[in-house]
This record gives structure tokens, sequence and C-alpha cells, in this order.
């Protein structure tokens, strides 16, 4: 396994450092991972990396954290039982290829994701386009950034992100429109933060239908309606026309369709735009027009945008306000479309979506469909798109599809209709899983269970939002039989047959052979070309700095933005404005009357397999919560840390509730993240609807209709648990509701019962796992429910448990703090009233992971006299190591109240 060792020795004092690439989201960070002697391993930001300059949001500085063998995945397992990697290879290839021979090539597939390395990517897709023939290989980013790529085609003919970080800060206005940026990428949202910090003059407009953490930093907020998104945009393209904003000379010298864009926009004035969008006539007045006179403009968006029925007419509408104005192609000036996942980019390169093909070629194009095949001397070519996931899955189920084999995605938990989803693997002949860890809810479904090496194991490369390729390296060994992911694909094919294509030694020759693909036959027709990497060595790519492609033999030093010289990808080589396909807005259901938002929080990634295993992250927020406006909860009779019960035409949910003004009335939000190991029912997309946009199959995932109502709980409440293994803790069936996170020295629940235990101490025991040699304290009614009870073996004190029959005030934090104490006396008595005692401050909910500072301590550090961000750093420290949470820290200063965080 290569690795980059770094000499540094002043920094390092001696210890082994290994630059790579943080492995979450796209802003793509460059990290430093150091071991020291006591092989004891620690990361922090590269100094040196353009995307962050050594900065770390709070996800990346925990990821130390999440490293180490616990519960990962170590050997195949064949139906749940360890086997051989003989075994496993042999048994899926023969499979496959009996399903081939017998159902033709359609009847497999491939389901993997933005979060594999583009090396691992390319062999997954060379195998099922170019060998076995089928287009049926898709990805998650299908559920990500799908619209995106089809509104660049639409717009550029390619797939081409025009602009770059820098463009960013040298913006006078940004726009952010269907993006949280401050908790979804931290360290752009900073670099922003920073430059208007510097500029006070550049404006920030957030568009989003709640209020989040990315508002902090803007001059206007539009909460508009959930879905007008085009409405408001065209409502735009009109208000620029008529105020003679339009670059004529750049609209007929470098666009085409003008006349049907502008013809659709034409009713859209502020009238009609304000009625579709709840926005005051007034305040899309000084939207327009701030953007009508401000030159330096880019819009930043993402899966607000894209996640849409409507999403690629959302991306068009955005694209044509700056074809209008020109604002293309120039420093400060752009659309944005900030990918997601670390190598969201890289998969698009390398044709992961069923209906492209590598190197930003078309599945479609019979000229693109020859090149590719010629370039791989492959024995046969995909001859149209394949199955995109909403169907893919649809296809399994329905036994057209009979194979898949699922990598590095957990599509039981984040695919639309997750339970239908869960059904068709159930149904489906072999189902062949690789991953990290053998715990999820996708791999519960596996015949085959393959364990694959994770970041920190694997050599590669990715690229980020600004179309920058960086170098993953290894730093620790693999452990177990994890193997890389190409390494099994590879392994794979030859086992079917295909010996030829597929004896690579290593991830830089199988760059190098796809490097040389964008370079063939290219002359300047494709975006994407890497002919300065065509012929690169090994040590070569050992030592790739971070670099945006494109990577040409002429400009080897890459390219940061494109369209400066006018040149688009399309036949004519102009740009075209595209006229919205007016699709009919979804209905609104009587029986199911709330708008269902999904997205993400600051702390977690995901469906949680790495991020919930550092206690540190899980400090912010642990559970599924429903945000939900004040006037709604209570019309439903539901009032603050209440349990909801939400339900679709597709399935069911429990969350905690948070009421908060943030939330638009009639609309709610849940978070993507729980799964079934974290809570008993909070996989939100078994609600989600399986709505996809017409144009490039993305589900709507932002927009369900859902009913909300209270459960009725007899019973709430929280308990904390010491032990090493998160596993080991479980939850009687009886309880209907329960919630788990990691903490420090075990594990915490949130509970509620619709029938109370019969006895409190076996409950506690249960949660431990054993009752042998316990020794309890508690006080207990047993009218209505309140039990509070300490556990200790030999002294240490091993669980705490608080009951109410309502939810129950207990400083979370606090009780945290006290697992594997030995306290005595009194002192033990004390724990049973769940807080702290007067001479001992209570943090309250934890607001600053990285140095664990709650609420209370903001709070009194503000009675002090604190009266901005900075002074609550100097005072308590918070905010001061990754930033991520100062949107927060702000947001208390100005409202001085407990903001909508769960404690
Ligand atoms: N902490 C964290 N960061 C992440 C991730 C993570 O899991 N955790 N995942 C990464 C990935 S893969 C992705 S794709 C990105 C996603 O990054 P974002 O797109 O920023 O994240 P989301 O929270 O999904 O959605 C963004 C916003 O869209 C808003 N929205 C909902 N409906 C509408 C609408 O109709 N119109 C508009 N204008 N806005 C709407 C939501 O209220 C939400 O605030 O984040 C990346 N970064
Ligand atoms: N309701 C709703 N649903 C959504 C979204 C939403 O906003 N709302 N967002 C959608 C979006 S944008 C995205 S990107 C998806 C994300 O959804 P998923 O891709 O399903 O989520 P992850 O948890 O990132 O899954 C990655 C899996 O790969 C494993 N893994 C990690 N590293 C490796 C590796 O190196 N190799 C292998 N083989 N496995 C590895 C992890 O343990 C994990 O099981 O969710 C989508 N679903
Ligand atoms: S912003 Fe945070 S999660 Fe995203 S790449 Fe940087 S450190 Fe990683
Ligand atoms: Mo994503």
């Amino acid at each position: 396994m290569g690795s980059v060792l770094l000499d540094f020795p002043a920094q390092s004092g001696g210890n082994r450092e290994t630059k790579t690439t943080c492995p979450y989201c796209g802003v793509g960070c460059g990290v430093i991972a150091s071991v020291d002697a006591q092989e004891s391993l620690s990361v922090r930001g590269d100094e040196t990396h353009p995307a962050n300059y050594g900065k770390l949001c709070s996800k990346g500085s925990a990821l130390a954290d999440t490293l180490g063998d616990e519960d990962r995945l170590l050997y195949p397992q064949i139906g749940g039982k360890r086997a051989s990697w003989e075994q496993a290879l042999d048994q899926a290839a023969s499979k496959f290829s009996d399903i081939i021979a017998k159902h033709g090539p359609d009847a497999v597939a491939f389901y993997v994701s933005g979060q594999l390395l583009t090396e691992d990517y390319y062999i997954a897709n060379k195998l099922m386009k170019g060998y076995i023939g089928s287009g049926n290989i898709d990805t998650n980013s299908r559920l990500c950034m799908a619209s995106s790529v089809v509104g660049h085609k639409k717009a550029f003919g390619a797939d081409t992100v025009p602009g770059c970080y820098e463009d960013l800060e040298q913006a006078d206005l940004i726009i952010l429109t269907g993006s949280n940026l401050a908790w979804c990428h931290p360290i752009i949202y900073q670099r922003i933060a920073a430059a208007k910090a510097a500029r006070p003059e550049m404006k920030i407009v957030v568009i989003d239908p709640r209020e989040t953490a990315t508002c902090d930093i803007a001059d206007m907020h539009l909460a508009l309606v959930p879905g007008s998104d085009v409405a408001l945009f065209q409502g735009l393209f009109n208000y620029l026309d008529q105020q003679g904003c339009a670059d004529n000379d750049f609209i007929a010298q470098h666009t085409e369709n003008f006349e049907p864009a502008m013809h659709a926009a034409i009713s859209y004035n502020l009238d009609a735009v304000s009625r579709l969008s709840g926005i005051s006539e007034a305040e899309l007045e000084a939207f327009y027009a701030l953007y009508a006179k401000t030159e330096k403009t880019v819009t930043i968006y993402s899966q607000g945008v894209n996640q849409a029925r409507d999403g690629t007419d959302r991306v068009s509408t955005i694209i044509n306000c700056h074809l209008l104005t020109g604002r293309i192609g120039k420093l400060g000036a752009g659309p944005f479309s900030v990918t997601g996942q670390p190598n969201a980019m890289g998969g698009r390169e390398v044709g992961g979506l069923a209906n492209q093909l590598a190197s930003h070629m078309d599945i479609g194009n019979a000229a693109h469909r020859d090149l590719v095949q010629r370039f791989w001397g492959s024995p046969t070519m995909a001859p149209k798109a394949g199955r995109l996931a909403v169907d893919m899955f649809d296809a399994i189920h329905d036994g057209t599809i009979k194979a898949v084999w699922i990598m590095a995605t957990n599509p039981v938990d984040s695919l639309p209709n997750a339970n239908h989803v869960r059904a068709a693997l159930g149904r489906c002949e072999l189902v062949i899983v690789s991953d990290i860890y053998g715990h999820t809810d996708t791999a519960a479904c596996a015949d085959i269970l393959l364990p694959s090496t994770g970041w920190g194991e694997k050599d590669g490369t990715v690229t980020n939002s600004e179309r920058r390729i960086s170098r993953q390296n290894a730093f620790l060994p693999a452990s177990g039989e994890m193997r890389h992911d190409w390494w099994q694909l590879c392994e794979f094919a030859k086992r079917m047959g295909f010996e030829e294509g597929f004896n690579f030694e290593g991830p830089a020759e199988i760059f190098r052979e796809y490097a040389g693909l964008c370079a063939y036959e290219n002359n300047g027709t494709r975006d994407l070309d890497l002919s300065g990497f065509m012929d690169i060595s090994k040590e070569d790519y050992d030592a790739i700095e971070p670099i945006q492609w494109p990577v040409t033999k002429a400009a080897p030093q890459g390219r940061a933005r494109f369209f400066e010289d006018h040149k688009y990808f399309t036949p004519s080589g102009k740009a075209q404005f595209i006229a919205p396909a007016a699709l009919e807005a979804p209905q609104r259901r009587a029986d199911y009357p709330f708008i269902l938002n999904t997205g993400r929080i600051r702390d977690q990634w995901h469906t949680m397999t790495r991020t919930a295993r550092s206690g540190r992250l899980s400090q912010h927020i642990s559970e599924p919560f429903i945000d939900i406006h004040p006037h709604d909860a209570k019309s439903l009779g539901l009032e603050d840390a209440d349990i909801a019960v939400l339900e679709s035409a597709y399935g069911q949910m429990l969350a905690r509730v948070c009421v908060t003004q943030r939330q638009r009335e009639g609309a709610v939000f849940v978070p993507m993240h729980f799964t079934d190991r974290f809570a008993s029912a909070g996989r939100v997309d078994a609600l989600v609807h399986p709505v996809i946009d017409p144009f490039s199959g993305q589900p709507a995932s932002k927009s369900t209709p859902v009913a909300v109502s209270k459960f009725k709980a007899k019973w709430y409440g929280f308990a904390v648990v010491a032990s090493d293994i998160f596993e080991a803790v479980s939850v009687p069936k009886s309880v209907q509701y329960w919630s788990k996170a990691r903490i420090a020295s075990g594990v915490k629940l949130e509970l509620a019962g619709t029938k109370l235990p019969e006895y409190w101490a076996s409950f506690m025991g249960a949660l431990l796992g054993e009752d042998e040699g316990l020794e309890y304290i508690d006080m207990i009614s047993p009218v209505n429910g309140t039990a509070r009870l300490a556990g200790f073996k030999d002294g240490k004190l091993l669980a705490l448990l608080y009951t109410g029959n309502q939810p129950v005030a207990v400083s979370r934090n606090w009780a945290c703090e006290q697992l594997l104490g030995s306290p005595s006396g009194a002192e033990r008595y004390r724990l049973l009233a769940g807080r702290p005692s007067g001479d001992v401050p209570d943090k309250g909910a934890i607001i600053c992971s990285c140095l664990n500072v709650g609420i209370n301590d903001i709070q009194s550090a503000i009675a002090k006299g604190c009266a901005s961000v900075n002074a609550i750093g100097d005072a308590t420290g918070a905010g001061t190591n990754c930033g991520s949470c100062q949107p927060e820290i702000k947001a208390i200063l100005q409202t001085k109240e407990k903001i909508d965080v769960p404690a």
C-alpha cells in the first residue's frame, strides 16, 4: 500500500505525517494525518491546500475519532458466515455470469457512490458498460447532483462547473439558494464569511424556506414557499430584461435561444411572483434590484434546488439569469453548483451515471460509444443508458434486475420510498454489498458482504466542487482481510473472463488509463481533458499537488475558470438559454397537509456510519427531530420535546418535536441521517415519495406530503450506559421510541413508550445487557411513571436512568460525564437529581463540539458582557477551533434565548 510520508521535522516532532484529503464533503479540504511514536493518530488541516489553507470544520477535526477497527467489517461473508475472498468472488462472479447468460446483461446492476475514489469508480463503470455491456450502473449522485448535471449540459453542452472558490471571495453579491452552506460546506462558508468581514459591502442573500445557520451572514433571507424557485428566478430574469440589464453583445455573440426563454419569463411580474413565492413585492424588488446592479454575482446552489421535481428547471432558470447578464466565466461571477460528496465530481467525470460514459462522454452518442470502446479495446459497449437509481430499485423489486452490487452507499436509508428499496433487496437473487462496516441497514440485506478499505487505508484521487483533483493517501494499514474497492472489482472482472481490461497493479495505473481516455481524440472538443497526466509515473502520481482540471500538455498547471473564452461545448459553441418545461406543481393533499423537507445537520454525515463513532460529534444533535412552526405545533397539540408521529403515503417515523420560528408554517424539516442502528423509527426516507425530475431522474427529497400527530407516550426517559461496544446496548422491544448515540464512555439513550415497564431495575439491566452484581439506588413513583435510578458495579457508576410522564428535564451532558465515576454517600443521591449541584455550572446543550462548550456557558459569558462571537471565544473557547459553531453562537447572541438545538 503506497503512502506519502512527509518530513516536517519542525511541526511534526518526529511524527509520521501524511497529506491526504478529507473524506466528507465536496469542499475537498486538505488534511495532514499524523501518527506519533505511540501510534496515536491526530489530524489537522493542511496549510498548503488551496481549498482550506489549514482549516477544518467540526467533522474534519474529529476524523481521528472515527478511525479504528471497532465494528469494522474485517472478513468477507456469504450468507452471514465468514468466507474467504476466493469463495466470495468466485460465487459472485459465477452467479453474475449465470444470470447474464440466462437473462442478458441488463439483468444485473451496480449501484455505486460519490464516496468512491476516481480509480474505483472508473473500474466499476468500465466493467459494466464496456465488458458486461449494460448501462446499469448508477450512483447515489443521482440523488445529489443529477439535476445540476443536466442543467449544465443543456446550457453549456457539457457538465462543466465554470467557476472556482476564488470567485466566491471576489464576488460582491452571493446568492445561496437551496444551500445550508454553514453546515454542509463549512469551510467555503467560512471563506465567504471572512471575505465579507474584510469587505462589508459584499452582500449575501439566502433563499431557503427555513431560516438556517447560513442566514447568519445574510443581508437578506427570502423564506420562499417551498418549490417556488422557478417562479422566483423567472421573475428575476423578467425584471432584469425589463430594466435593461441584459448584456446584449454577449447574448448576441455567445448564446442562443434567448427569445423563447424571455417569452417563458414574461408573465412573472412582481405581483405574480409574490403570490407564488409568499415573498412580499418590496422584498422581491429589493433582491432583484441588488442583482441588477451587482456585476460580480455568484449564485451558489445545492440540494434545495437539485432535489425537486423541477430541479433541472430550477438550475436552468438560475443559469439563464447569469447568461442574460453575461455574468459567467469572469472573476467573481457565475452559477456555482457545490458538490456534496467528496468525489461527486469525480464520479461525474468517469461516467458513474447510467446515462453517461467515462470522461464526460455520452452513452446516447454513437461516436462517443465507439471512441470509448476503441480506447478500451473492450468486447462490447452498452448500447443505451441504464436504469436510473429509483427505477433501478423498482426493476430489482419486480425481478427484471436479478443481481446487484452496492458499493459505498446505503440505499436502504437514503433512497426515497426506502421500505420498498429494502423489500426489493429482500427479493433480489443476489445482493453484493461492499462497505467498511457490516452493521448498516443495507449490509443486512447482503448475500455476499465484502470488507472494503476506508479513508486512511486507501489511495487514489478525488475531485472537489471547483474541479480540483487531490490525492487521498493511505496512512494506516488495512486490518483483517479488507480490500480496496478497485481490487474487488478487478478480481471479480477477471473471474468473469475479462482478464485483459482489469490487470491493474494499483491506482496510479488506473488513473493513467483514465487520463489517457480523457485525452483520446479530444483536441479541445471535450471540457474534461487530462492529457497532462496521460503518461504520469507512479512517483509523480503519488506527488500530485491539488490541481484544477483540465490539465493538458499545453497547460499543465490546470485551469481555474471555464468560459472566459466564451467557448461552450454545444454544437454551435454557444451557450443555450433554456425555457423551463412548465411542469405541473405537485398537488397539496388534505390527508397529508404538511410538506416534509429533509436535509443535513452540522456534525453528522449521511447515514452516520462514521461520524456517529465520535462522541464529540454526537454532542451537537443526536436524535431524529422535527422542526415545526409554533402555529402548526399548537394546532396539533404538540409541545417542544414531545415525540411526533410522521406519516406519508409510503411510511412512518417518530421524531422529537422542536418548535421553532425558523420553520415556515405548513412545512416541517427532518434530518436525513438516522437509521435503524440509531433510532427505533428514524428513517425519514421510509416516508419520502419516489417522485423524480423527468429530465434528471433525481428524486424530490424535500417535498413529501405528510401528516403529523402526537405520539401518545405514557412515559419518557433518558439513560446513559457505560459500554465500549455500541451494539451491546440494546433497548427492549416493548419500547416504541428510542434513539441511541455514542458518548465518551458509553451510550446515551432517549426513550418513550406507551406501556410502563414492570420493573425499572430490570429495564436498566436490559439496557446494560446484564444485571449480575449490579447495585441500584432509586427514587420511584409507581403512580406517574417517574423513576430515577443509578446502577453501580464495584463502586463504579455504570448506568443512569431518568423517566417521567413528561419529557424528562435532565442535564444530558452532565449525566454523560458522570459515567464510570465512583461517587459515594450523598454524591450518589445527587445523581438522581439529574443535574449538578449549585456550585458546579451545568453546560447545557453542547454548541461547540471541539471544545465542549455548552449553551449555558455561552449565555453566562453573554451575561458577563461578552458582546461578540470573538469575545465569547476568548472567554469560553467556543468557536475558536474549527469555527463551525460560530453561526450558532451568533444566533444565541442575537436572540439571547435558547435556540432550537435539542438538548
Ligand atoms: N454536515 C454535513 N455536511 C454535508 C453532508 C452531510 O451529510 N452532513 N452531506 C454532503 C452532501 S452529499 C451534500 S449533497 C451536501 C448538501 O448540502 P445542502 O444542499 O446545503 O444540504 P441540505 O440540508 O440537504 O439542503 C439545503 C437546503 O435546501 C433547503 N430547501 C428545501 N426545499 C427547498 C426549496 O424548495 N427551495 C429552496 N431554495 N431551498 C429548499 C433546505 O431547507 C435546506 O436548508 O452536503 C454535503 N455536506
Ligand atoms: N430524504 C433525503 N434523502 C437523501 C438526501 C436528502 O437530502 N434527503 N440526500 C441524498 C444525497 S445528496 C446523498 S449524497 C445520499 C447519501 O446517502 P448514502 O450514500 O446512502 O449515505 P452514506 O452514509 O454516505 O453511505 C456511504 C456508505 O459507504 C460506506 N463507506 C465509507 N467509505 C467506504 C469505502 O471507502 N468503500 C466502501 N465500499 N464503502 C465505504 C459507509 O460506511 C456507508 O455505509 O443520500 C441521499 N438521500
Ligand atoms: S468542510 Fe469539513 S467536511 Fe467538508 S471537506 Fe472540509 S473539513 Fe471535510
Ligand atoms: Mo449528496
